[in-house]
């Protein structure tokens, strides 16, 4: 009996310590996918820290040693808009990231004065977005490596609708009162048949 109670004693504080820990470090890790082709994956731990948020990048797949891969959080738009060629406007540059010799590399940035809670908001969508080599008397190369943040409040796998397109609403009506039709006279002929 004592047993008992010193163990559901213990587990109640690991549990409790568990959670508090969970509460001090709180922490989400993403991963980033390949755009265009590119092959370079990566993940991206972003941490509450005490003055700020720390922001870690491991790439992996980076094409050519010694590059320097610019990166950035962009706010107002998701990895599927950039890939399609709209990218949204930066609104937090992180640190290089420099390829090594075997492909990898990786940066850590700490950015003060926010919260993940604000970061993952639902104020806006936002993403991770690594670019490919900077080229001399070009604007911003385009993304190579993704990963959407996910927002709090909203469901990280719903995207926006697009503006035009869709089913119209007339074919939706038809379409449903057109299988009635359909379905009542097979059963009518059904009904002929067997009596
Ligand atoms: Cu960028």
């Amino acid at each position: 009996m004592a047993t008992m109670v010193f163990g559901a004693a213990l587990l109640a504080s690991l549990l409790l310590a568990g959670s508090a820990m969970a509460e001090e470090d709180k922490s989400v890790q993403l991963q980033l996918t390949q755009s265009r082709g590119s092959g370079v994956t990566g993940t991206a731990t972003l941490t509450d820290v005490e003055d700020g948020v720390k922001v870690e990048l491991n790439m992996k797949g980076l094409p050519e040693e010694g590059v320097e891969h610019i990166n950035h959080i962009h706010g107002g738009g998701t990895c599927a808009d950039d890939r399609a060629g709209r990218t949204a406007p930066v609104t937090i540059p992180l640190n290089t990231v420099v390829a090594n010799a075997d492909g990898s590399g990786s940066a850590t940035t700490t950015l003060k004065d926010v919260t993940l809670d604000k970061l993952l908001g639902d104020d806006q969508h936002r993403f991770i977005l690594l670019h490919a080599k900077v080229k001399k008397g070009q604007g911003v190369p385009p993304g190579i490596s993704c990963a959407d943040l996910p927002q709090l409040s909203t469901d990280t796998s719903m995207e926006n609708l697009p503006a035009s397109g869709g089913v119209p609403v007339a074919v939706l009506l038809t379409v449903p009162s057109v299988l009635l039709i359909v379905s009542i006279s097979a059963v009518l002929k059904l009904m002929r048949f067997t009596g």
